[in-house]
């Protein structure tokens, strides 16, 4: 009967094993993130955009909603046109990530705009919406204040490919209930990537940056987790086990 108990145990470890790490994985990123209104590089005293604002500008062009990290490929929902150019005055931003640990600001940037869509530049140097925008007219994002204020990161200066990603952008069909405000959602695979289980994203939906979503993706349990969980299990067995064969011993 015990044999049967610690057996069964083994083969559901086993199984749970064999199954691997989670692949279907979801994670969801809200946009609690603020910009500064700059204008002419400095803090905006235009009226109307004075401090710290989720959307700069008109909400249906530039508000970012949220984002989901699902198999891998990160969704993003927004208002943010990958149609937009030169004419509208902004183009889309780069999305930057960064590797926990990593030394470097940034330890990539994918482009998703259509020229050179899902292109990869490694440990990039990059533009802000400031170093783009202080001459300009224009009321823009020009830092967030997530873990300390910062500027904006929206352009890798090298335009110089290391490696490329799928992007695509989809209109209104795939967006999840909690979503259906945004217009288009970009859908970039960062499979290929080496990531880890722990990094971070900022995009600037425009390069002028004026709505930014950051997001932490930090990934738990990891299988070495699962499989000190499936040795404690087995072990508690094999002690219940054996101390029942001791008492049994001296009955
Ligand atoms: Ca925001
Ligand atoms: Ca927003």
């Amino acid at each position: 009967m015990k044999k049967i108990v610690l057996v069964s145990l083994t083969l559901a470890l086993l199984a749970a094993l064999a199954a691997g790490p989670a692949q279907a994985y979801s994670y969801t990123f809200a946009d609690n993130t603020l910009v500064e209104a700059y204008q002419h590089g400095r803090p905006s005293t235009a009226h109307g955009y004075t401090g710290w604002f989720d959307v700069v500008g008109t909400p249906s062009k530039f508000n970012t909603l949220g984002a989901d990290l699902v198999n891998g490929h990160l969704l993003i929902y927004s208002n943010w046109s990958p149609a937009r150019d030169r004419t509208e005055g902004a183009y889309t931003a780069d999305l930057f990530i960064s590797v926990a640990g990593s030394s470097q600001p940034y330890d990539y940037a994918i482009r998703l705009d259509g020229w050179g869509q899902g292109n990869v530049y490694e440990n990039p140097d990059f533009f802000t919406s400031n170093d783009l925008f202080r001459r300009s007219d224009d009321i823009y994002g020009g830092k967030y204040e997530n873990n300390g204020v910062k500027d904006v990161p929206v352009w890798a200066s090298d335009r110089h490919p290391q490696d490329k990603v799928d992007v695509d952008w989809y209109g209104s069909t795939r967006r999840p209930d909690a979503y259906k405000g945004a217009t288009f959602e970009a859908d970039i695979d960062l499979t290929g990537l080496d990531l880890g289980n722990d990094w971070y994203f900022v995009w600037g939906t425009g390069t002028c940056a004026n709505d930014t979503i950051v997001g932490h993706y930090h990934a738990c349990p990891i299988p070495g987790d699962f499989f000190l969980f499936g040795s404690g299990l087995l072990g508690l067995a094999a002690y219940g086990w054996r101390k029942r064969d001791l008492l049994d011993s001296r009955s």
